[in-house]
């Protein structure tokens, strides 16, 4: 036996305890425990067999920290077998999140219990693989095709009810998972219950799984796992259990080949390393339980929804008592949405409404806030207003952040007694939906401000990012030089259409121009004309045919004008004829002939220009780590997941080919393609992005 897993005989009934924190991943101590454990009940001479886990959960699923090493025996899939052929009543108590591979185990069991708070589900192909342990071969025995392809397409968890009412578990009861199972175990020795082996339940009848695939592989843009899980599960239609099996295991060893599941558990572990900051070990965040928000427009009313979500008390300052109620209204309308999807019952609509939340035009009331975000229009003058107000009237220690999206957070603070307290809380529209949080920090900021940040955006859920300043911190700044990627490939001879159409190829939802029209053209407009304003630098590729798109008073779906027309609908995706015009003009004026672009030109260049700047933005400690880019993209920019996030995708293709594009593209434009030193460096030194992920671990 082994201490992941714990035997004991209590009578006729052995006991098997997983005791593998955090989650009792089933890594090899676990599965030869319980391969172990089971051969010790049966030579005992126990009646049944108890599994259940000590901790936060049953097995939450195979430890993915294994993936990619060699695989070692007992392989999971056998282990599930093993424990379903036991001439023993083998019972599962299940708690926590049985995922996965845990969900496999109890599948194996003859009889399922859980508490009420359980949640379960096949989440393989959210890590780019789909299960491998027989989840494709029971699942679908035990509740049909159409209720199992859901579950394990979209990897979705689902409550102890719904499992219960599934038929996936046969009682939910409240109680220690060992007490409420033993207690299972014995009622069912008791009434003389008979083993229940899934795998020798019949097999549901055929579909037509072509039609099935075909349709998942369209649904999920590109991701191959979901759809080769069809593949799976119509094994378990087509073949005898055992070879259903064997099919499985082959599918599944096929997409733990693909670069797809290297994204995907790239991004699981990089979304849980980027908060952890060698800098914040040990310091203590700032108690947080009342915050200001200034101004209740869009963004204001966005992160004042999502602190009353995550149980904060907040007071909205505008500037007059009728700006206040509508920004209300806005807070209203988007927890509305919470109370519709049944987020939120309507007694908690009305107490985030009439109690958690203030309304006030005072500055005064802000006095005893433990942090203030302002989120007022975009202009430093008026940002400095508002933080000499704030350094005036907040209690010492509260935290004073700005939402602005690419000011200057050093300057900013510079207006207040108190810069260590000052710091960029970075969120995105609409801010009560979308994750990434990017906190800015300024050259005086605090320590524990920073801690406090990132706890704010653990409570409302948010992937919160650490930033240095620069004009448009990581994302926004990466995102401007892509952008014009694409524009320069736009005046050589593209069109908007055969970029949006190429990258959405890719993977991206949707590509720069479609999502311009989504974001709205006058926010790229007051961009460019801002760095006009600045000065381009020397050599910039200057154009106008987008100005003259917002000049027209087209700004994309909000006008229903922008680079497609939405008179027929926004996925009707039709091109608007006034656009080509513009940028034959610009060609002209540029003397410029155009040229052919193939799509996989127009992925090179746009995705060389993104690992570039985000090269630079990590050389210059902008972010801390490759990671925190690839986090930033995939949560903040619609980056597709399967690729991991730029600098993991371009670890993939490999750093020497890209440096060499970059330099050939440079003879021609060095202003644009500039090589950054860090990706010089590594690839001079033969490294890759996460060699630097790993020594900053
Ligand atoms: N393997 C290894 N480590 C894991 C892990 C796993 N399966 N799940 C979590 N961790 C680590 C995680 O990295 C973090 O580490 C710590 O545990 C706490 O996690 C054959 C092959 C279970 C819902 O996909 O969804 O079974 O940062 O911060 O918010 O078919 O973790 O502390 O060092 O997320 O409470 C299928 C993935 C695997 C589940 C808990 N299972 N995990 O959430 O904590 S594939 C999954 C989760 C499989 C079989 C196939 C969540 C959670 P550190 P956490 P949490």
């Amino acid at each position: 036996m082994t201490d992941a897993i714990t035997y004991e005989l209590m009578g006729d009934i052995a006991i098997l305890a997983a005791n593998n924190p955090p989650v009792n991943a089933l890594g090899y101590d676990v599965r030869i425990g319980l391969v172990q454990g089971i051969e010790r009940a049966e030579q005992d001479g126990a009646r049944a067999v108890l599994i259940y886990g000590e901790g936060a959960t049953f097995f939450a699923g195979a430890d993915i920290r294994e993936f990619g090493l060699p695989p070692k025996e007992p392989f999971l899939p056998d282990v599930c077998t093993r424990i379903e052929s036991s001439p023993l009543i083998v019972v599962s108590a299940l708690h926590g999140t049985a995922l996965g591979g845990g969900l496999e185990i109890a599948l194996g069991s003859h009889y399922r219990i859980a508490v009420p708070s359980a949640r379960m589900g096949l989440p393989e192909v959210l890590i780019g693989v789909m299960p491998g342990a027989g989840g494709t071969q029971r699942l679908p025995r035990l509740v049909g095709i159409d209720k199992s392809l859901d579950i394990i397409t979209s990897g979705r968890q689902i409550g102890a009810g719904e499992a219960l009412e599934l038929g996936i578990i046969d009682r939910v009861q409240d109680g220690a998972p060992r007490e409420i199972g033993l207690a299972y175990a014995r009622e069912l020795l008791d009434m003389g219950a008979p083993r229940r082996a899934i795998s020798e339940m019949p097999a549901p009848a055929p579909v037509d799984f072509d039609a099935l695939y075909d349709a998942t592989l369209k649904k999920s843009r590109g991701q191959l796992a979901p759809a080769v899980a069809v593949r799976g599960v119509q094994a378990s239609v087509e073949l005898p259990f055992a070879e259903g099996m064997k099919r499985e295991r082959e599918l599944f060893r096929e997409l733990m080949e693909t670069d797809q599941r290297q994204g995907m558990i790239h991004a699981f572990f990089a979304e849980r390393q980027v908060g952890k900051l060698p800098e914040l070990k040990g310091v203590a965040p700032r108690p947080l339980a009342d915050i200001g928000v200034i101004g209740g427009g869009t963004m204001g009313a966005g992160i004042a929804t999502s602190a009353l979500l995550s149980g904060l008390n907040v007071t909205m300052l505008e500037m007059s008592p009728e700006a206040a109620e509508a920004a209300k209204g806005r807070i209203a309308g988007n927890l509305s949405g919470a109370l519709k999807r049944g987020k939120i019952s309507q007694a908690k609509f009305d107490d985030l409404t009439e109690k958690a939340l203030s309304l006030t035009t005072s500055y005064d009331d802000l006095s005893q806030v433990d942090l203030v975000i302002e989120a007022v229009y975009e202009d430093m003058e008026v940002k400095k207003k508002v933080f000499t107000q704030l350094d005036a009237v907040c209690k010492p220690g509260a935290v004073l952040a700005s939402n602005t999206s690419y000011l200057n957070i050093d300057e900013i603070a510079a207006m207040t007694s108190r810069p260590g307290d000052v710091i960029g809380l970075h969120f995105f529209s609409p801010a009560h939906v979308m994750k990434l949080l990017e906190i800015v920090v300024a050259d005086k900021t605090a320590p524990e401000v920073t801690a406090t940040g990132f706890a704010l955006g653990k409570r409302m859920g948010k992937v919160s990012v650490r930033a240095g300043v620069c004009d448009g911190f990581i994302g926004n700044r990466i995102l401007s030089i892509y952008r014009t990627a694409a524009d320069h490939m736009i005046l050589d001879g593209a069109t908007p259409y055969q970029i949006d159409a190429a990258l959405e190829e890719f993977g991206f939802a949707m590509g720069p121009y479609a999502v311009g029209d989504l974001a709205g053209l006058d926010i790229g407009w007051a961009v460019r004309k801002r760095k006009r304003a600045e000065g381009l630098p020397e050599g910039a590729r200057d154009f106008t045919y987008a100005d003259k798109l917002c000049e027209g008073g087209n700004f994309g779906q909000k006008t229903g004008k922008g680079y497609y027309d939405y008179a027929a609908g926004a996925r009707a995706r039709v091109p608007n004829p006034d656009v080509i015009p513009f940028i034959e003009a610009d060609r002209a004026a540029l003397g410029i002939t155009p040229r052919d672009f193939t799509s996989d030109e127009i992925v090179r260049r746009y995705m060389a220009s993104m690992v570039n700047e985000s090269a630079k933005v990590v050389g210059e400690g902008i972010a801390r780590r490759p990671l925190d880019v690839d986090v930033t993209l995939l949560y903040g920019y619609g980056f597709p997941r399967y690729r991991g996030g730029p600098l993991k995708w371009a670890d993939m293709v490999g750093l020497p080919g890209l440096l060499a594009d970059i330099r050939e593209w440079a003879e021609t434009d060095p202003n644009f393609w500039q090589p950054a030193p860090l990706l010089e460096q590594l690839v001079a030194e033969g490294r890759t992005f996460d060699d630097l992920n790993k020594e900053s671990a």
